[in-house]
């Protein structure tokens, strides 16, 4: 079975878990692109909130209903991909720019499911480690990440320390 029929094969199996009535927080990345045609195919009523704005276009290009984050106070179940995944259960993500809001819609969801491929489970948990840098207190994150090998590669990053140096 190829990498992409895996992360097929999660996503749809994730999606057989949803039921009629769920708020569902759905995640970002190239398995949860397998996991909303799943959703969108049952024809079921649930309300949804995205952890990124290309995956709250693409629910909604399928019909699932995306509803604002500040509308849902909390999920039955949150679907999400992963970079690495521990055998004691803890994740790397991010890797898909997501960073804050699937934290906060994960920390949400009374149960999350991670979906993913055979790439993905490791030992132990390894670099790169995404980040998100926010302009608010980037100085003092800076200062703290200033030794390690950081790669910055998200414009509005760049512009906000640029910003923030001056
Ligand atoms: C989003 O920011 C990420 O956490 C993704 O869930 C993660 O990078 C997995 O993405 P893929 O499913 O594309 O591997």
């Amino acid at each position: 079975m190829s990498i992409e029929q895996e992360k097929q094969v999660a996503a749809e199996a994730a999606a057989e878990l949803v039921e009629h009535g769920m708020t569902v927080g759905l995640g970002t990345g190239s398995t949860v692109a397998f996991l909303l045609p799943a959703l969108a195919g049952r024809s079921l009523d649930i309300r949804c909130a995205a952890t990124s704005p290309r995956t709250e276009h693409a629910a909604r290009e399928l019909g699932l209903k995306v509803e604002a984050l500040q509308d849902i106070d909390r999920f039955d179940v949150t679907i999400d991909g992963a970079d690495q995944i521990a055998p004691d259960g803890w994740l790397i993500k991010g890797g898909g720019a997501a960073h804050t809001r699937e934290k906060i819609i994960a920390a949400a969801a009374d149960r999350f499911i991670v979906i993913a491929d055979s790439t993905k489970p490791v030992k132990a948990l390894h670099s790169p480690v995404p980040l998100e840098l926010l302009s608010y207190g980037l100085r003092a994150t800076m200062r703290r990440i200033v030794h390690r090998s950081v790669v910055i590669r998200d414009h509005a990053a760049v512009r906000a320390e640029r910003d923030v140096a001056q």
